[in-house]
């Protein structure tokens, strides 16, 4: 090691070190050599610790009709009573599972008996609803206690979930409704947010009169009181029909590759993925992460930010603290409401220890205090905190430094953690016990990933050499398949290219070259990271083709300060380019239409008029080009293959 590299490396206190599951650096080594060394030992011999299996499994890892891996096949076992059941009978049951924080400060503590209750009571609702083990259930709600117990009750019954972000579209609900074939949606009133009372209901009645065949009914949790049309034999108010449920419900037990969930993701072409996991391989992830990755103890305060429309809101939310006895913190509304020192409050206020958010959010706070003194972390309490972790997007280094002495007061590690919808939990991430920390670095795989970094044939690259970053085994929290679709899972996830050996990410990825740490360059596909969420250019670009007045539409990302990538669009109206004041009012226009269409993330944030796009003389878009103009660059490639250079003047912004 060089003292070059020395410098940079942040270490655990030796109190951290002692204290955690993992153990100093050559714990991890030793962990990674004992994966290296017998694979299915390593992953067997913790699904036996951490899992109570109804039958245990004989085999561990079954690749027989690779790249359609089985975990435990022959294993049964239920999540939910993983969750609740055994810490109940732990003896936990009056210790606090949830603490629910209302947008408007309003709180709920639920222990882990009464939450037992309330999925057992829910679960009989969805079984007098008809719903059977393996049919598909949406749930389209606010972050809540219901949410949480919605997805536990699914779980307790086999029926595979899957969650729409609350932010998506009448038209985004109806798509995933329908490719999954779900025969139930649950559904809200009405979500708080920042002050505001929000519709949701009325966005679910949309998508069901667009045509959804498959439902059969829906449940709507009361939350904002507003004012709902019922639809008579379709919707079912859930507290009434809870109310007169048994609040003992057998646990359905379930082969371990029976799938847990369906969460539709982005990805290059138009139509956004099905993503399915696996109950026994996605347990065992969500708890060994919890305990490597998060060091969970039985004091701790565990929150994660995210919202259970996102993948990690399942993982770090709905099942792996629960899965580990944990308290953690269940919040409604959004960190700038009623002020930007809300996170920091939040976690004065209930002692949380272990805090796990997103690189977007760090930086608008960071904004926020600079700007605004009154909600600078300074001003709060934050001595509880031992542990911060981030996720989402790369984090720039000085957005890490600020959240290290800020936040963390120097003295909490920051696990910059790696993952993906598709990998179920944390890939590449330091644990904070073990590895030194360098800020804008996930650091190294967790043990029993064998990640890598490859070229166009599969190679792996020198070290200090950038390029595409791939997983050399299974894993068992690995994505099962696309739903409905397992030739695009092939496709997409063990291409050709790599003889179909490889799991590729979709990120490009470079290994520093002393260290061997990762850090995570981007997607090398077209899918936009804006905020933390997925977008794909293709189906932002089959929005705007939707609307009337557009021609044609070619989307790329750009770089922003704050929202990691912006989103910018390039469009040919079917009349007259618009310029002036035409062109705001019709950039206003399609920002509205995308919004409505696939929901607000989506909303480009520039839109360019051209009477053509930049196109190769074989009509192909020339999107490196389009890049370069999006970021305000003068174009520095080469044009030669260009057919029309002159449009690239007026799509200058
Ligand atoms: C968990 C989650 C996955 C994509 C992934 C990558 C980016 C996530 C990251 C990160 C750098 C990190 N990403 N975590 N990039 N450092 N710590 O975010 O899942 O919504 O599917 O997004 O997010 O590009 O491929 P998902």
């Amino acid at each position: 090691m060089t003292s070059e590299t020395t410098q940079k490396f942040y270490y655990p206190s030796e109190e951290v070190v002692k204290n955690a599951a993992v153990s100093g650096m050559e714990a991890y080594k030793a962990l990674v050599a004992e994966a290296d060394k017998d694979y299915e030992g390593f992953w067997g011999k913790r699904a036996k610790e951490l899992i109570d299996w109804q039958t245990p499994f004989t085999q561990v890892l079954d690749e027989s009709n690779a790249p359609f891996f089985k975990w435990f096949a022959d294993g049964k076992l239920n999540v939910s009573y993983n969750c609740l059941d055994r810490q109940v009978q732990k003896g936990l049951g009056d210790k606090v599972a949830l603490i629910f924080e209302g947008d408007k400060g309003d709180i709920a503590k639920v222990t882990y008996s009464d939450l037992l209750t309330r999925v057992s009571k829910f679960a009989n609702a969805l079984k007098a609803q008809g719903v059977k083990k393996g049919d598909r259930v949406v749930i389209y709600l606010p972050m809540s206690i219901e949410g949480v117990v919605a997805m536990q009750a699914c779980a307790r019954i086999g029926a595979t979930h899957s969650i729409v972000f609350g932010g998506f579209s009448a038209q985004s609900l109806a798509d995933r409704i329908n490719d999954a074939g779900a025969v139930l949606l649950i559904t809200s009133d009405g979500q708080n947010r920042g002050g505001k009372a929000l519709p949701l209901k009325s966005i679910a009645d949309e998508a069901l009169a667009s045509g959804c065949p498959t439902i059969t009914s829906v449940l709507v949790v009361k939350r904002t009181g507003a004012e709902t049309a019922m639809v008579a034999g379709r919707d079912i108010w859930a507290d009434e029909i809870v109310a007169q449920m048994s609040d003992v419900c057998e646990p359905e037990w379930v082969e371990a590759e029976h799938p847990l969930f369906l969460l539709y993701t982005s990805g290059s072409t138009g139509k956004p993925k099905g993503v399915q996991h696996s109950t026994g391989g996605y347990l065992l992830h969500a708890i060994l992460t919890m305990q490597y990755t998060f060091d969970i103890k039985p004091d701790d305060v565990f929150w994660c930010t995210a919202d259970i429309g996102w993948v990690t809101g399942h993982t770090y939310i709905t099942y792996g603290p629960l899965a580990c006895g944990a308290t953690e913190i269940v919040f409604e509304g959004v960190p700038t409401y009623p002020d930007a020192g809300r996170f920091w409050k939040m976690i004065q206020d209930h002692k949380v220890s272990i805090f796990y958010t997103a690189p977007t959010a760090i930086r608008s706070l960071i904004k926020a205090a600079d700007n605004t003194p009154a909600v600078h972390p300074k001003q709060y309490d934050l001595t509880s905190l031992r542990l911060l972790g981030s996720v989402g997007e790369p984090i720039n280094p000085a957005a890490w430094e600020w959240y290290h002495e800020n936040i963390g007061g120097g003295r909490c590690p920051i696990v910059d953690t790696f993952w993906q919808t598709e990998t179920g939990g944390h890939m590449i991430t330091p644990l904070p016990g073990a590895t030194p920390l360098i800020p804008g670095s996930c650091t190294l795989p967790f043990p029993g990933i064998q990640a890598a970094v490859v070229d166009e044939t599969g190679t792996e690259v020198p070290w200090g050499q950038g390029g595409i970053l791939v997983v050399k085994r299974p894993w068992p929290s690995m994505i099962r398949n696309i739903w409905g679709d397992p030739e695009r899972f092939v496709k997409s996830y063990y291409p050709a290219d790599f003889q179909g050996k490889l799991y590729l990410a979709g990120d490009g990825a470079i290994r520093d070259k002393d260290t061997g740490y990762f850090t995570i360059t981007g997607r090398i596909d077209d899918v936009l990271n804006v905020s933390g969420h997925r977008m794909g250019t293709m189906e932002i670009e089959s929005a705007l083709v939707a609307h009337e007045k557009v021609a044609e539409a070619a989307v790329v990302g750009r770089p922003d300060d704050l929202t990691g990538e912006a989103i910018v669009a390039f469009v040919v109206l079917k009349g007259a380019r618009p310029t002036g004041d035409e062109a705001a009012k019709v950039l206003k226009e399609l920002q509205n239409w995308v919004g409505q269409e696939i929901g607000p993330i989506a909303k480009p944030k520039d839109i360019r008029f051209g009477e053509n796009l930049p196109k190769t003389r074989s009509g192909k878009i020339m999107r490196r080009l389009l890049r370069q103009l999006a970021k305000g660059e003068e174009i520095t490639q080469d044009t030669s293959t260009l057919e029309n250079p002159a449009i690239l003047d007026q799509l200058k912004g």
